[in-house]
């Protein structure tokens, strides 16, 4: 595999945490037009998050990384409980606002960025996915063959599919939506959506940018998500079919195998 110019890539990581088995990999790709990357992606066992900044010149840059240098400090080595991790979170999120607030930008556009992914934590003893959203990058399951986005977008399109005046398809394309309703940053309200869900016994995770999914319908991700092919080579499949489309944007995934069933899988 020969990276594009520009890409940033993990090879395969391993890790075991809660009782969970996991494997992820995570690319990086600025994408066919725009000059710098302002996504960032962070990993770790139990640990899958995404930031895509805006701004222009560094200072989406500066935002995204500031969101998850605030959220890698949530990271423990064994799964906490939901709540208490989600209210780690809030106050994370809320200081990296003050911090993203604070960025000088030279293009006279506010720094911001958008923040999603997921937290292994434990509800009631048993093993859950804490999902967090702000903003419109996106966090999907693919888990006994159901597809599903666990986030909903904060965007001026997602309103508009809420009221019943553009499908999502329409969405994907409509001049709006690149709008979006909330952000770390950029003069707007940093309030998250959380959700708890069960870890299932084997599941696909998928954490993007608006790069891919602005590029791809939710059909053609979960295509590719689908196939039986080596997570890196899954990885390198939705990135590549985003540019192919066109990669008007940063592109940024993360892809999870997770399993509940067996502490020692056979990967
Ligand atoms: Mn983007």
């Amino acid at each position: 595999m020969t990276a594009e110019a520009g890409e940033a890539r993990s090879e395969i990581v391993y890790g075991v945490q809660g009782g969970v088995s996991m494997k992820w990999v995570a690319i990086s790709n600025p994408g066919r037009v725009r000059m710098t990357n302002e996504d960032g992606a962070l990993t770790g066992p139990g640990m899958f998050l995404l930031a895509d900044g805006m701004g222009g010149h560094d200072a989406g840059e500066v935002a995204s990384a500031a969101a998850l240098e605030a959220l890698a400090e949530v990271f423990g080595p064994e799964p906490a409980d939901a709540q208490v991790v989600m209210e780690q979170v809030v106050d994370r999120l809320r200081d990296a606002h003050a911090a993203i607030e604070a960025i000088d930008s030279e293009t006279g556009k506010r720094a911001g960025t958008t923040v999603t992914g997921v937290l292994l934590t434990t509800y009631e003893g048993v093993p859950h996915w804490l999902v967090v959203n702000i903003g419109d990058s996106r966090t999907y399951r693919l888990a006994e063959g159901y597809f599903e986005q666990l986030t909903v977008d904060h965007s001026q399109v997602q309103e508009l599919i809420n009221g019943g005046f553009l499908s999502p398809e329409q969405a994907r394309v409509d001049p709006r939506r690149n709008v979006i309703t909330r952000a770390l940053g950029a003069g707007m309200e940093p309030d998250a959506d959380f959700w708890i869900v069960p870890a299932q016994p084997r599941e696909k995770l998928l954490v993007c940018s608006d790069g891919l999914n602005g590029e791809l319908t939710d059909d053609e991700i979960r295509q590719i998500l689908e196939s039986d092919v080596p997570i890196d080579e899954c990885a390198d499949q939705l990135v590549a079919a985003a540019l192919n489309a066109g990669g008007r944007d940063n592109v940024t995934v993360i892809v999870v195998d997770a399993t509940t069933e067996d502490t020692d899988p056979d990967w």
